[in-house]
């Protein structure tokens, strides 16, 4: 039976490579659907958790995980032989940047794609989620996936479909956020809609996979253009004595034309710091110089560095200098009520802030340990004396869950990065 009606009826074995956040989320939604899913990834403990019936993502609960591998609707391996007994393959892998250059690091979806190609076999459906530059499914993937002898669009199918999926969003999960999908031709746009409107609420298809890498690229690129106007709007309304929260928050009462975003210590997490720098060097390599992108990026870099004087800065009328002070970090996730700590500023203020000589630790009730600059360090229990203890109380995420009220009461001064403490009066708070 083709492989377009095995995707209607659900008989077709579908395939998600990487099984980290984004993968997992897939794969709950294909066994929704009803589809029989192998999933691979090469992090062994990954594999032995989920075979135990354990999640590691905060949005797939592990009951759900046990119940599909108990039935056999999942399977998970961490070998990519697997690939062979794929109906489709959905790639799922990190898309990081080169530490020193910031340059794309496509080496996890390389090593994906070589390893499919191996298995490659006739009406395969594959399909790159993973953030990318414009140009990576048609000119990276489609060329090594051919040397196959196969070709794109003919003997497989090839698309790309951006994910989606916002960690920790309770209103908008992988099953009710709209799938973008490019293909290479118009019959691999139709075999992977096919596939995701089974299990998805709306598919949108677009005329390429140049049309499908660039959409997303222009969704988080606008979000950190924005929060580095934002940012800099917080330096000058420092400036000028203007408390930038407020004039965000009556900004906000326009009903068209505005969508409000806040100052903060910096950008974290894996999307919107690192997909800007792809999108730039993809632009450059073309010769044409993204200045409003690298400006804003540049913006929100500084962000730390502001933190830090601003921390320097309050210390001083209490004759206090950064050296020797005893500095408490309340938050370091890189956004609130999650536990992610990937690229999160909080851990270049606390190199930065130990560079000055001074004592750093912190607390955060989703973060038990941090490791910077290889050494680690354990959250504390927020209470009275950890609070009074620190010559200053740093607030860098604002986790829901945290008694502000507590931190106002017992810290001798705040700086408080993200208005947790909007509401709380008190000369010794300090905001951005
Ligand atoms: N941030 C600010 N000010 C803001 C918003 C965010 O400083 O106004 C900071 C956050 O603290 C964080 C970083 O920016 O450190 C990124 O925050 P984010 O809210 O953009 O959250 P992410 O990184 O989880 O972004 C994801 C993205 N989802 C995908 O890429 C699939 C993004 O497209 C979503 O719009 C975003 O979640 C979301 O809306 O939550």
């Amino acid at each position: 039976m083709a492989l377009l009606e095995r995707l209607q009826d659900r008989s077709a074995k579908v395939g998600v490579i990487g099984l980290g956040y984004v993968g997992l989320s897939l794969v709950r939604e294909f066994a929704r659907a009803g589809y029989r899913i192998i999933g691979v990834d090469i992090d062994e403990s990954k594999i032995r958790q989920l075979q135990d019936g354990k999640s590691y993502v905060m949005d797939v609960p592990s009951e759900e995980i046990g119940k599909w591998i108990e039935t056999g609707q999942l399977e998970v391996a961490s070998d990519y032989d697997r690939v062979r007994d794929m109906d489709c393959v959905s790639i799922c892998v990190p898309t990081p940047l080169r530490a020193k250059s910031k340059d794309p690091d496509l080496s996890y979806v390389l090593d994906a794609v070589v390893a499919i190609r191996e298995h490659l076999h006739r009406s395969q459906l594959v399909i790159l989620e993973s953030t990318t530059f414009p140009g990576t499914t048609t000119e990276v993937i489609q060329p090594i996936l051919e040397e196959s002898g196969l070709v794109a669009g003919r003997d497989f199918y090839l698309a790309f479909s951006p994910e989606r999926v916002d960690p920790g969003n309770s209103s908008y999960r992988t099953r009710n956020i709209p799938k973008i999908v490019g293909g290479v031709s118009a019959e691999c746009v139709r075999h992977a809609e096919a596939l995701y409107e089974n299990c998805l609420e709306q598919v949108v298809a677009v005329s390429s996979t140049d049309v499908a890498e660039m959409v997303k690229l222009l969704e988080n690129t606008f979000r950190t253009v924005n929060i580095g106007l934002v940012n800099e709007f917080a330096l000058l309304c420092s400036k000028l004595n203007i408390d930038v929260w407020e004039v965000i928050e009556a900004a906000s009462t326009k009903p068209f034309g505005f969508m409000p975003f806040y100052p903060g210590p910096g950008l974290g997490g894996h999307c919107i710091p690192v997909d800007p720098h792809y999108l730039s060097w993809k632009a450059k390599v073309n010769g044409f110089h993204p200045k409003l992108i690298d400006a804003a990026v540049q913006v929100n870099q500084e962000m730390p560095g502001h933190i830090v004087r601003r921390v320097r800065e309050v210390l001083k009328p209490l004759k206090k200098e950064l050296r020797g002070s005893k500095i408490l970090i309340v938050g370091v996730a890189y956004k609130r009520n999650t536990d992610d700590v990937r690229e999160s500023p909080a851990i270049e203020i606390i190199e930065l802030l130990k560079q000055e000589g001074a004592e750093v630790g912190f607390s955060d009730p989703f973060v038990a340990q941090l490791s910077e600059n290889g050494t680690r360090l354990s959250s504390r229990p927020l209470d009275e004396d950890a609070l009074a203890g620190a010559d200053c109380v740093l607030i860098v995420t604002d986790h829901s869950s945290v008694d502000y009220e507590l931190v106002a009461r017992h810290a001798a001064v705040v700086v408080d990065t993200r208005n947790a403490l909007k509401d709380i009066p008190g000369e010794h708070i300090h905001r951005l």
